[in-house]
């Protein structure tokens, strides 16, 4: 007989939607060299109008941190855009982004976590969606990267499997080329360890590009690139992989949204939580995702969740 030694990997996980798309080989090469993948055509042109057209619904004038049913237009500067927290609340296609087939098990198999403590409360968990607008002038600075170690973050491989804390999906929901103020990466930055020299520098000058009247962006920092998008793909990304955007330069708006999946451990980045409404529409399987878990009370209190 054949003399082996030990095989100590555990079997690969079940696909958790055996109908839905799984990453490749070199998909899942590529998201460990990288930090990212890009999914050409994740929407198709009619998911992407249908999306397009409820936040066009969205009245312009809705002020920061002003509600529109149960989505609400985010508290941050001007100079990053307008951001619509809580969409998949609109339905249509953005409550079919939450469990859809051209990514679901990606992002199920980049957080990982089958067959294991993880899962006990369900697969992943979305603690954040949201849905951007950018004109001429504004961007999102540098931020995240592998220096930058945190749990929520943080990149992770152990025994053939991926353990990674944050998985965002992003979209375009426009077409996104030179000067449309693009998402951009330093490829291979989740497994830095060094800090980038811009970051130095920035901590030196006490510059805080986050602020109003701050206004930075990623263009011209060493190592990064351009994401170039149609409407419809998707960057399935891990946040340390270090990311901001470029500044529009062209007329027009750049369209996009960010879903933040994790384990079902995690909670609500800012509190909200899915409606009555959405929880009694979705999918048992979409459902799990936004809500993993009921609260214990008493008997006969009154529970809305
Ligand atoms: O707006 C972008 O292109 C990047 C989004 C981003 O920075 C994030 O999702 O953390």
């Amino acid at each position: 007989m054949e003399q082996r030694f030990v095989n100590h990997l555990p079997p690969p996980p079940v696909v958790n939607v055996p109908s839905a798309k799984v990453p490749t080989e070199l998909d899942e090469y590529l998201f460990d060299l990288n930090g990212f993948i890009i999914i050409k055509g994740a929407l198709s042109k009619a998911e992407v109008a249908d999306a397009n057209a409820r936040i066009a619904q969205i009245p312009r004038a809705l002020p920061r941190a002003g509600w529109h049913g149960w989505v609400q237009r985010e508290d941050h500067p001007e100079h990053r855009g307008i951001s619509y927290q809580q969409v998949y609340e609109l339905g249509g296609t953005f409550e079919r982004m939450i469990d859809h087939p051209n990514w679901i098990n990606y992002v199920a198999r980049f957080v990982g976590g089958h067959d294991n403590f993880d899962y006990h409360h369900g697969p992943l968990f979305i603690d954040e969606n949201f849905y951007t607008i950018r004109g001429p002038g504004e961007a999102i600075p540098l931020h995240a990267g592998g220096h930058d170690y945190c749990k929520r973050m943080a990149y992770g491989y152990h025994d053939g499997r991926f353990h990674c804390n944050q998985i965002n999906v992003l979209v375009a929901f426009s077409d996104i080329g030179p000067g449309d103020g693009a998402t951009m990466v330093i490829p291979g930055s989740h497994k830095s360890t060094v800090i980038h020299p811009y970051f130095v520098k920035r901590n030196q000058e006490q510059r805080n590009e986050w602020a109003d009247g701050g206004g930075a962006s990623v263009d011209g920092v060493p190592g990064a690139i351009e994401v170039h998008m149609e409407a419809g793909d998707a960057i399935i990304f891990v946040d340390s992989t270090c990311h901001g955007s470029a500044k529009r330069a062209n007329p027009g708006e750049r369209l996009i949204s960010v879903f933040r999946y994790g384990s079902s451990w995690n909670r609500t980045r800012w509190g909200y939580h899915a409606s009555p409404e959405l929880l009694a529409r979705a999918n048992p399987f979409a459902r799990k995702i936004i809500h993993p878990q009921d609260y214990q009370r008493p008997p006969g209190t009154a529970a809305r969740w």
